[in-house]
C-alpha cells in the first residue's frame, strides 16, 4: 500500500468515452486498468469535469465558432469544445464500469460558467486554486500518480501544476488516452517532461 502517494483519476466520464459528446479515442480502455491500479493506493481522488449549460468553453456559446477552434479569452487562449459534461447529465457521470468505492474526494471543476478548468489544481486563469493542493498537503501526501482523460488536456495540465506545487508526479500513460488536436499530445508530453513529470507505462 502506497501511503504517501495519492492516485488522481482525471475525468473518466461518459462524455469522454465512445459515444460521448467529446469522445476521446478508446477512452473507455483506461477503466479496467484504473480499477486494478486503485487497489494499490490508500488515497484516491477522482476529478469530474462539471460544466453549467452555456459554459464559456462550449463552441455553441460563441456565434460563428466551430468546436475545436481556439479563441483568446481574458485569461489567455481557450480551445472551444462541443457541449460536454453538463452538470447532472449522463455525459457528466463517471463511466459505469469505473469501480473506485475507496475514493475519498470527488473534485469537480469547470463549474464557473465564465472560466474553464483543465487542471485539477488551478482554473485556466492559472490563478484560481481549486483547493486540491491544500487537501493533499494536509493529508501528508507528497507523491502523486495520475491517470485518466485526456492525456493532452486535463491530465497534462494537472500533472504540470502538481509539479509546480512541489509534488512528485508520475503519469501512467497506459491508463491515459489523448484527444490529440493538431499535435497537442506531442506538445503535452514535452511540456510534462520539461516540468519534471515522470512518464511511465508507454
Ligand atoms: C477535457 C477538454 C475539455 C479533459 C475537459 O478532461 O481533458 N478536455 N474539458
Ligand atoms: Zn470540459
Amino acid at each position: 500500500m502506497k501511503n504517501q502517494t495519492a492516485l488522481i483519476i482525471i475525468d473518466v466520464q461518459n462524455d469522454f468515452c465512445t459515444g460521448g459528446a467529446l469522445a476521446v479515442p478508446d477512452g473507455e480502455a483506461v477503466v479496467p486498468l484504473i480499477n486494478h491500479m486503485a487497489g494499490d493506493f490508500r488515497h484516491v481522488v477522482l476529478t469530474q469535469d462539471w460544466h453549467p449549460a452555456g459554459h464559456f468553453s462550449f463552441a455553441s456559446r460563441h456565434p460563428g465558432q466551430q468546436p475545436f477552434s481556439a479563441i483568446t479569452a481574458d485569461y489567455g487562449p481557450q480551445t472551444l469544445w462541443p457541449d460536454h459534461c453538463v452538470q447532472q447529465t449522463r455525459g457528466a457521470a463517471f463511466h459505469p464500469d469505473l469501480d473506485i468505492p475507496q475514493a475519498s474526494l470527488i473534485l469537480r471543476k469547470g463549474y464557473d460558467r465564465e472560466l474553464d478548468s483543465y487542471s485539477a489544481f488551478f482554473e485556466n486563469d492559472h490563478k484560481t486554486p481549486t483547493g486540491l493542493g491544500g487537501y493533499l498537503r494536509d493529508r501528508g501526501i507528497s507523491n502523486l500518480a495520475m491517470t485518466g482523460l485526456a492525456t493532452d488536456f486535463c491530465v497534462a495540465w494537472s500533472a504540470i501544476d502538481a509539479c509546480q506545487q512541489g509534488f512528485t508526479v508520475e503519469v501512467r500513460l497506459d491508463a491515459c488516452r489523448a484527444i490529440d488536436l493538431d499535435g497537442s499530445l506531442a506538445a503535452a508530453l514535452d511540456n510534462m517532461k520539461q516540468a519534471g513529470v515522470r512518464l511511465t507505462g508507454s
